[in-house]
């Protein structure tokens, strides 16, 4: 009786083993960012998906959202949309969109004049300065565009446009430390 129980013990456990097995190479091979992160939360993958640049990490997102629910995604992994501090930066961004093959999809960053037209902010803080802003932009359409995205255009600028529209986005997290 005992050998039977141990028996039956022993196929459980081969079972469990099995399972996780077959599970992991799914979890591994996961294309959508948003997967991955459910997996970095829980402590099973590593934070190598994300592109250290001057002090800085970031990291593009392809499921397109609108600014604000993008901005509450970065801030959900301890992040905010991305900040550019200058050319070289904004140069990175780009090449990060490039390795996505969304040349010329327009992506959000940060910025936004929310508050008051013309008065732009970074919603990480960051104090604005550098600027790529496309030839007449911002323009404010219709009075409408609060939200900046990046790679406008074929000249790969930045424009102000509506914030409800869905676009992919890019992430930064400021902090360097292990835990952050
Ligand atoms: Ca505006
Ligand atoms: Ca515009």
């Amino acid at each position: 009786m005992m050998a039977m129980m141990k028996l039956a013990v022993l196929v459980l456990v081969c079972a469990a083993v099995a399972q996780t097995r077959a599970d992991a190479p799914e979890a591994a091979s996961s294309e959508s960012a948003e997967d991955n992160v459910v997996l970095e939360k829980k402590g099973l993958i590593s934070r190598a998906l994300w592109t250290f640049f001057g002090g800085r990490r970031f990291r593009y997102f392809s499921s397109p959202k609108t600014w604000d629910e993008a901005e509450n995604f970065c801030r959900s992994i301890g992040a905010n949309l991305a900040s550019v501090k200058n050319s070289l930066e904004n140069t990175k961004l780009l090449s990060l969109i490039n390795q996505q093959k969304a040349n010329y999809t327009p992506t959000w960053i940060g910025g936004s004049d929310a508050q008051k037209n013309g008065v732009w902010f970074w919603s990480d803080g960051s104090n604005y300065q550098y600027t790529n802003w496309c030839p007449n932009e911002p323009n404010n359409h219709n009075g409408q565009q609060k939200c900046l995205q990046m790679n406008f255009s074929d000249r790969r600028c930045w424009d102000d446009a509506e914030c409800w529209i869905h676009r992919p986005f890019i992430c930064l997290k400021k902090s360097s430390g292990i835990l952050g």
